[in-house]
């Protein structure tokens, strides 16, 4: 355990304590709480002195935190944000060191084991993933998941989290896997500001886990400011935990166990906690702890200071209520220490904080020091022999002249170099390239590494099952294929669980799961309230806890509703945690054409551009998605699958194997073979393709048509680039925005797959109009791609290229 963290292991019950214990423990959590405060001014100098370039800090929030800590056990987790130092160093879930390791930007998972120096100061995580992809065991540490800038952002998320517990417990099936969970016995903590409470996240999260009843524990840290905005702009009355009474449980209701304490009462606060948390643990009840009269002693971060907005009598309360003040003055009133013990602790912590700074200081600085002088080395040698003598010395000069180097200034010397000695062909520039070559692909690893798992569980690597068909295989709807296959998979393995809107009880609007929550049980297929974002938290939430969710969100067009929970939390969390978290969350939705403004969506280009992190699969029918839902529940990575919305009723054949085939992920399928141009399409639009080849073979022309069948991977074979090569002509087809997903595949096509290179015409684009389709049938032609559309488009580009023999229509 590291020295920091409070001892909450065998703790002797209160009533057991000799006072002198009672001190010791006192003084210990006082000597957590100065540390840690140490940290923060520590911290802002370093930042104000340029070695790191932002800092926002715990300071004021320390006497709360600890009290929280005491209550916080093995297998519990936390989903909080940027203010939780000492949570996090008391609970033994961070420490000094990496403190500042972070502060510094360490890109070294060992050093900065939260973020590997991706993530701002003070964003927290603790690694539940060992090297080779497997999860750690839950039960038996203590669990943060990763923090976000984004303040309320992670609330979804803990609703998630917190849900685990509840299904842990209630559901028999899961008792074997005690490596999450024992009987549903953790505690899902969750930390947020006063002024974040304004975020709709936070209501609809706060209002679920009141349906839900999971042990959810809120703090809200209330030092009255969200920056510079007071909290009269902020909180009717003032005062969100009044606002919230109406959600306090009463006697035959669901509800909350609503607190409040002010964060210097030191005495109040562990009580309090404990009461809270005993209860919600044994219960399973949601409790809010709305701790009130906090401070900021530095202002809300290193951007500014809170001199320009708060009146000097504000400033002057925070001074005198500052929290560790005022434990301070208690510890001497109460005769646990003297001043002179807690002057002499206070100088101890001082010593051991600015001992903890240079350490990790010295770390990364030394770590880049020895990058910085063999590059410069390799520069000077070069300039012997070099035409560019006076130039490669300036740099070098200038290289070791920096003062708090980065490897930003070691690489831009370097490419420098490489560029005005282009022209010389000698050893020493080789040498200097190669060593370039080796610190880039280091690099790219500190800084570009895991934006998936990189692992051996990623789906990538789940291997290819064809589909089998019987003689007599039976044509049925495309739902009762999804059907089957949702089916077999709830069967094979206990921890998938499907929730939305309409999910349970009538198995989703287009009937998916039809039947499923009589057979499986309603912990498993399960209805939720209309709250698309802590659909998605919930998702997140439960697949870090080891469970398989299936989050749908009803049409695609209500993704917007999620969007940033799935982008901010979801997509990034292998990237801003370095491969040390996952969430392998199953997002299913439904989308493209279908009747009006808000069910014909198909806002793939939004959702590529804000999902990198996701697989993102686009079956054209039924069957392709069962296979694509068997790959991903045997793979663990999250992904979005995005069904057609108008093929639940089309015919298709059920697989003898419908459970266990799979469709790899990012391998298009070539759906009909021709010579004339290449028209790539998924989804809805790919069937109204499939439809225009038989009138364009009559006007003499012959389309390859190909399916990608994901967009993110993009046809990892390159079927497209070496289809051009025999048609020099492309044409994509989607129903998104122009120059949104179609722009997104173009650019695979021509740019990643040297598609330009085989191409004899513009290549082009057949998308929907700039605005959403009007509802009815004439909306639907009017606005997206038509049968005619396609038809005219492919004409329209072999008769540029031969108007003798393809004489334009129109
Ligand atoms: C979604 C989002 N909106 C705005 C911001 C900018 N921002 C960062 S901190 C902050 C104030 C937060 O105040 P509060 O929730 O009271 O927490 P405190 O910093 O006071 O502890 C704001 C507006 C953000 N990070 N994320
Ligand atoms: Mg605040």
């Amino acid at each position: 355990m590291p020295e920091t963290a409070l001892d909450n292991t065998g703790k002797p019950d209160a009533v057991e304590l000799s006072f002198d214990d009672f001190k010791g423990i006192v003084i210990n959590d006082y000597r957590v709480g100065y540390e840690s405060r140490q940290a923060s001014l520590l911290g802002r100098r370093e930042v104000l002195t340029g070695k790191a370039k932002f800092g926002i800090f715990g300071d004021g929030k320390e006497v709360a935190q600890i009290a929280m800590a005491k209550m916080f056990r093995k297998g519990d987790w936390r989903a909080g944000y940027y203010r939780d130092q000492t949570f996090m160093f008391a609970t033994g879930m961070s420490n000094l060191k990496e403190f500042f390791a972070q502060l510094y930007a360490h890109p070294d998972v060992e050093k900065d084991p939260a973020s590997g120096g991706r993530q701002m100061n003070c964003h927290y995580a603790t690694r539940f993933i060992n090297p080779d992809g497997t999860w750690i065991n839950q039960a038996e540490n203590m669990n943060c998941s990763s923090d976000m800038s984004t303040t309320g952002g992670h609330m979804p998320r803990l609703l998630g989290l917190a849900y685990a517990s509840k299904l842990y417990r209630q559901n028999q099936e899961l008792a074997g896997f005690d490596n999450f969970s024992v009987n549903g016995n953790e505690v899902a903590f969750g930390t947020l500001g006063n002024g974040s409470t304004s975020e709709g996240l936070f209501f609809e999260t706060f209002n679920a886990a009141g349906v839900l009843q999971v042990p959810m524990a809120i703090s809200i840290w209330d030092d009255a400011y969200a920056i510079s905005v007071p909290a009269k702009l902020q909180t009717t009355k003032e005062d969100i935990s009044e606002v919230l009474q109406g959600f306090q449980r009463m006697p035959g209701t669901n509800g909350y166990e609503i607190f409040k304490v002010r964060g210097w009462d030191y005495v109040a606060l562990c009580e309090t906690y404990e009461r809270a948390i005993t209860m919600c643990r044994e219960q399973h009840v949601p409790v809010l702890i709305h701790v009130t009269e906090m401070t900021q002693p530095q202002g809300h971060s290193t951007s500014g200071s809170h001199e320009r907005y708060k009146s000097k009598e504000r400033l002057a309360w925070e001074d005198e209520y500052d929290c560790l003040l005022q434990m301070r003055q208690w510890m001497i009133n109460s005769a646990i220490a003297t001043a002179e013990e807690i002057d002499e602790l206070e100088a101890a912590a001082k010593k051991h904080v600015r001992e903890c700074q240079r350490e990790a200081w010295n770390e990364i600085s030394n770590e880049i020091k020895t990058e910085l002088d063999e590059a410069s080395k390799l520069i000077d040698q070069l300039a012997l022999y070099s035409g560019k003598n006076e130039e490669l010395s300036a740099i070098t000069a200038t290289l070791r002249a920096c003062i708090d180097p980065g490897r930003k200034d070691i690489m831009e010397a370097i490419r420098k170099a490489l560029r005005i000695t282009v022209t010389e062909n000698n050893a020493e520039r080789h040498e200097l390239l190669n060593w370039y070559n080796t610190e880039n692909a280091r690099n790219k690893d500190r800084f570009n590494s895991k934006l998936f798992s990189e692992s051996p569980q990623s789906p990538l690597n789940v291997p290819v099952v064809a589909p089998e068909y019987d003689e007599d295989a039976k044509l049925l709807d495309g739902r009762e294929v999804l059907n089957a296959c949702f089916d077999a998979n709830f069967e094979r393995d206990k921890r998938i669980v499907a929730f939305g809107e309409d999910v349970g009880a009538i198995g989703d609007v287009n009937q998916g799961f039809a039947g499923l929550q009589n057979k499986y049980g309603d912990l498993r297929i399960t209805d939720t309230g209309i709250r698309e974002a802590t659909i998605i938290g919930q998702g997140v939430g439960l697949s870090i806890r080891g469970l398989r969710p299936i989050a749908e969100i009803q049409y695609m067009d209500y993704l917007l509703y999620s969007i940033n929970v799935l982008s901010d939390d979801l997509a990034s969390l292998s990237y801003r945690t370095s491969g040390g978290q996952k969430a392998p969350l199953i997002v299913r939705t439904r989308g493209h054409r279908l009747e009006g403004i808000w069910h014909s969506g198909s806002p793939m280009g939004l959702i590529l551009n804000s999902m990198r992190g996701l697989h993102i699969c686009v079956p054209r029918n039924m069957t392709q998605a069962a296979g694509m839902y068997n790959t991903l529940l045997r793979g663990e990575e999250p992904a979005l699958v995005v069904e057609c919305l108008n093929g639940y009723r089309l015919k298709e054949k059920l697989p003898a194997n419908v459970g266990e085939f799979t469709v790899p992920l990012g391998k298009a399928e070539v759906l009909k073979e021709g010579s004339d141009i290449t028209v790539v399409s998924y989804g809805s639009t790919l069937r109204i393709v499939m439809e225009a080849v038989d009138e364009l073979e009559k006007l003499g022309i012959n389309i390859e048509v190909i399916d990608p069948q994901t967009l993110y991977p993009f046809d990892t074979d390159n079927a497209c680039g070496k289809s051009l090569g025999k048609t020099n002509k492309l044409l994509v087809v989607d129903e998104d925005l122009p120059g949104a997903g179609s722009a997104y595949i173009l650019q695979k096509i021509v740019e990643n797959q040297n598609g330009y290179y085989h191409l004899d015409s513009q290549p082009r684009t057949l998308t929907a109009k700039d605005h959403r389709p009007p509802y009815g049938s004439d909306g639907d032609y009017f606005s997206k791609p038509s049968l005619d559309d396609v038809i005219e488009t492919v004409y329209g580009m072999m008769s540029e290229s031969n108007p003798t023999k393809y004489p334009a229509i129109y």
